[in-house]
């Protein structure tokens, strides 16, 4: 196998482990709790850690409930199609706080994302009218990172629209396969993992890894 040699300017990004995306959540991922341990010692080896929060306005554009429709049927928006989904991640609830075992101490950033009440954000850096920074590109440019490594829910939506732009923002991308769990929405996940090796993101498992600086824990 040949490995990943992680150096200290690699960044990981770590989307949307909170608590409505793990079990007994509002929009649970199956397994989405899974990834916690792995993120977490993931976590203790990048010298560039963001975290990203999906953190929506009541009454969001991407809630089924706001248009009277059954969750997970799809309608168009002002921006283009939109999946609804049940009400998540609504700003300031227990439903949008991380998970209770991220342990994520050097986390360096949050990005939340979604808050304007009438466009969705799957992606950590352009929202879903594919126009509005969050800002992060920036950030992580002036940080003077160039590879980022995804991990975390849901597979198919906010990482793979994380991992897609920030192709589009000029980095190298890999996503740590096994520390992600995906929601697989009529095939979303398979469609994910093509658009995403299209793209030239890179896929890896953590075993892949080598960590060539330690960092304390
Ligand atoms: C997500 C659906 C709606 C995600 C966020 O984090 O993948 N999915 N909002
Ligand atoms: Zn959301």
């Amino acid at each position: 196998m040949t490995m990943i040699e992680i150096a200290p300017a690699d960044a990981l990004i770590v989307v949307d482990i909170q608590n409505d995306f793990c079990a007994g959540g509002a929009l649970a991922v199956p397994d989405g709790d899974a990834v916690v341990p792995l993120v977490n010692r993931l976590a203790r080896q990048f010298g560039v850690v963001v975290l990203t929060q999906d953190w929506h306005t009541p009454g969001h554009a991407s809630f089924a409930s706001t248009h009277g429709c059954a969750p997970f049927q799809a309608i168009n928006l002002s921006y283009g199609p939109q999946v609804l989904w049940p009400d998540h991640c609504v700003m300031g609830t227990s439903g949008a706080a991380f998970h209770p075992g991220l342990d994520v101490p050097s986390a360096q950033m949050i990005v939340r994302k979604g808050f304007h009440p009438a466009v969705d954000s799957y992606s950590a850096f352009v929202e879903a009218d594919h126009a509005t920074k969050t800002g992060l590109a920036g950030y992580l440019a002036e940080r003077a990172v160039e590879r980022l490594f995804v991990v975390g829910l849901a597979t198919d939506f906010c990482v793979n629209w994380t991992a897609l732009d920030g192709r589009v923002a000029g980095f190298d991308v890999t996503v740590i396969e096994d520390a992600c769990r995906g929601i697989d929405l009529d095939g979303s996940l398979e469609r994910a993992w093509r658009d995403m090796g299209t793209a030239g993101v890179r896929r890896c498992g953590s075993q892949e890894l080598a960590f060539v600086v330690s960092l304390p824990d």
